[in-house]
C-alpha cells in the first residue's frame, strides 16, 4: 500500500518520478525476465488501464484507512448458523476428493469432482480469491480474497454453499484453521496485507475475536515499519499454535491459541521478506522462504525455535518460491524438501531429517536445473515418483506454457518437458500453466492453463504415472483458473 517494495523494488514516487512514464509504461506493458508479468501483452490491462496505473504510480500514494474491530465485526455475516446447518453429510460427494479451484478474475471458486471432473458448484467469493484452506474435520472450506473477505463453506450441505462470511481488512492473502488434537474447527485465522495485521476467528460462525497488529521493528536493522504484511499462515499440528510470517518485519510468529484474551506469541527473528512455505513431511517443521533475501528459514514447530535460516551462499537460489514446497525421499540424501524459484532455473533440494540424515539436515543437498526462471510452484506425491516444477512466469510463452518433471528416484536425470497448454488445445494467449495439485489417491496431478480473462481457460489433468494426458477441463465458467486445493491433501498437508 505504502509502494516500499519487498519481492519487487519500490515505487515511492522518488524512484517513478526518475524512471520516468515512458520506462514504467513499457516495464508494465512487456513484464520482466525476473518475474513481473506483462500485463499490457498478456492481455490482462489495455492500454488505458496501464496509461492509468503510470500516472498513479508518478503520484504520491494515499494513505489508506485503518480497518479496526469495528469495521470487521460490521462486514461479519452468519448467512446459516451453526443450528440450523446439517447434522451430518446431505451429498453424495467424495468430499476428501473435490478440488476448490480458484477462479481469479471471476471472483468466484468452482468445486470440481475428482472422480467425474464435473464442476459440483461455483461460489461467489471476494475479489481474486487467493487461497483455499480446509477446517481439520474436513467439513469447512476457506477461501480469502486479496480483498480480504472469508468465506466459509460447508461441505456437508445438499449444495455447498456460504454459510459465514468476514472482511478482516481491506488487502489480504491468507487464511487458516486450527488443527492441534482436542482444538480441531475451534479458531480461523487471516492475515492481512493492509492494515498490517492478523484476525482470530470463531471457527465455527468466523465471529472475530482478536485483531493482532504486526506493525513494529524489523529483524536486522531494528528499524520501525509501518506495513509489515501477513505472508504465508500454517496451523501447526505439534502445538495449538498459527505459524503466522510477517514478510516486511522477517519475523515469524508462534501464536498460541489455547488462551486467545491472554494471547501468548512466541516471537522468532527470521529474515525479512517472507512470503510462501510448508512443513515437511513429518509436519515437525515450517520451512519458509525470504524470497529478496534469497534465504530459506527452518522452524521447529514442536520445541518453538528457529532452527536454521539457509542462505544464497549455500546453495538457496534467486527469489525462491516454494508455495508449500515439495516433500520426498531422495535416493541419495533421504528426506528432503524442495523449492523452485521466480529468479533462476534452480530447485533447491533440501534436507529435512536430522535425526536420520544429521550430516544432510538444512542443507542445500542438491539444485537441479528445471527450465527456467518465473516458476512459481512444485508438487509431488508421497505415492509419486515425479517432481514437477511450473514456470508460469517465464517471458518465454513455451517455457510459461509447460512444465519439467524430475523422475525423483533418479534426480541426476534430466527432466523431461510436459507441454500442458499444447495438451489443453487451446491455441490462443500465454496459456499460463501453474501450479500442479494432486487428486486424493496421489494417481493424478491437475494443472491450470491460465489465461487472461476474455480468452479460454482449462484444467489439465495428467497420469501421474505415464505422464499422459488424462482429460481437459473445458467450460465456459472456468474464468482464469489459478490455485488448486485438494480437501485431503490440504487438510492433511501431503504435498
Ligand atoms: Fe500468491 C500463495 C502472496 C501473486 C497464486 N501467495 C501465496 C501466499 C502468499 C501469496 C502470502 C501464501 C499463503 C499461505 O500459504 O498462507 N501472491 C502473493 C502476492 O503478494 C503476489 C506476489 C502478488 C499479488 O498481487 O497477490 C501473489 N499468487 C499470485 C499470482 O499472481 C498467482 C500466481 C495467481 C493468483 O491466483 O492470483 C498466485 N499464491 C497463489 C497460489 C498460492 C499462493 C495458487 C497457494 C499455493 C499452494 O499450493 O499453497
Amino acid at each position: 500500500m505504502l509502494r516500499k517494495g519487498a519481492t519487487g523494488k519500490p515505487l515511492t514516487t522518488k524512484e517513478t518520478k526518475e524512471l520516468g512514464f515512458d520506462y514504467i509504461k513499457s516495464f508494465i506493458n512487456y513484464g520482466s525476465p525476473a518475474g513481473m508479468p506483462n500485463w499490457g501483452t498478456f492481455g490482462a490491462l489495455s492500454a488505458g488501464d496501464i496509461d492509468l496505473m503510470t500516472r498513479y504510480l508518478l503520484n504520491e500514494p494515499a494513505v489508506p484507512p485503518e480497518f479496526g474491530m469495528k469495521e470487521v465485526r460490521a462486514s461479519w455475516k452468519v448467512i446459516v448458523p451453526p443450528d440450523k446447518r446439517p447434522t451430518k453429510k446431505m451429498n453424495d460427494l467424495d468430499i476428501d476428493n473435490l478440488f476448490s479451484v480458484t477462479l481469479r478474475d471471476s471472483g468466484d471458486i468452482a468445486l470440481i469432482d475428482g472422480h467425474n471432473y464435473k464442476i459440483q458448484t461455483i461460489i461467489k467469493t471476494g475479489y481474486a480469491v487467493h487461497i483455499s484452506r480446509i477446517s481439520a474435520s474436513g467439513r469447512y472450506l476457506m477461501v480469502i480474497g486479496r480483498d480480504a473477505l472469508i468465506n466459509m463453506i460447508d461441505l456437508w450441505m445438499k449444495t455447498p454453499q456460504t454459510v459465514a462470511s468476514i472482511k478482516i481488512g481491506m488487502e489480504a492473502r491468507s487464511v487458516e484453521t486450527s488443527k492441534t488434537k482436542g482444538w480441531e474447527d475451534r479458531y480461523a485465522i487471516a492475515g492481512a496485507y493492509w492494515p498490517p495485521q492478523f484476525v482470530i476467528m470463531d471457527g465455527a460462525t468466523l465471529e472475530p475475536i482478536k485483531i493482532v497488529s504486526t506493525r513494529g521493528m524489523t529483524v536486522d536493522t531494528q528499524e520501525y515499519h509501518p506495513e509489515p504484511r501477513v505472508a504465508a499462515i500454517v496451523g501447526s499440528h505439534y502445538r495449538p499454535e498459527f505459524v503466522v510470517n510477517v514478510k516486511e518485519t522477517g519475523k515469524i510468529l508462534l501464536v498460541n491459541y489455547e488462551d486467545v484474551r491472554n494471547l501468548k506469541i512466541t516471537s522468532i527473528d527470521a529474515e525479512r521478506f517472507l512470503h510462501d512455505g510448508g512443513l515437511d513431511s513429518t509436519g515437525r517443521y515450517f520451512i519458509v522462504a525470504a524470497n529478496a533475501r534469497n534465504t530459506i528459514g527452518v522452524v521447529d514447530t514442536k520445541e518453538g525455535k528457529l532452527v536454521k535460516l539457509i542462505r544464497e551462499d549455500d546453495g538457496v537460489g534467486t527469489t525462491p518460491h516454494p508455495g508449500r514446497g515439495a516433500n520426498f525421499v531422495h535416493p541419495k540424501y533421504g528426506p528432503v524438501w524442495a523449492t523452485s524459484h521466480l529468479g533462476d532455473e534452480t530447485v533447491a533440494l533440501i534436507g529435512t531429517d536430522p535425526k536420520g540424515h544429521p550430516e544432510h539436515a538444512w542443507k542445500v543437498v542438491q539444485s537441479l536445473e528445471a527450465r527456467g526462471g518465473g516458476s512459481l510452484f512444485v508438487k509431488t506425491h508421497p505415492k509419486s515418483k515425479n517432481l514437477w516444477v511450473d514456470s508460469p512466469l517465464n517471458p518465454e510463452a513455451e517455457i510459461a506454457s509447460s512444465v519439467a518433471v524430475f523422475d525423483i528416484t533418479q534426480p541426476d536425470k534430466p527432466f523431461e518437458v510436459v507441454p500442458i497448454g499444447e495438451m489443453s488445445g487451446i491455441s490462443e494467449g500465454t496459456r499460463r500453466v501453474v501450479q500442479g495439485e494432486y487428486n486424493k489417491a496421489g494417481t493424478e496431478i491437475w494443472f491450470s492453463v491460465w489465461n487472461g480473462k476474455d480468452q479460454e481457460s482449462a484444467i489439465v489433468v495428467i497420469d501421474d504415472k505415464t505422464r499422459k494426458l488424462k482429460k481437459v477441463i473445458k467450460d465456459p465458467r472456468l474464468i482464469t483458473p489459478t490455485g488448486k486445493f485438494n480437501v485431503y491433501n490440504t487438510r492433511e498437508d501431503v504435498y
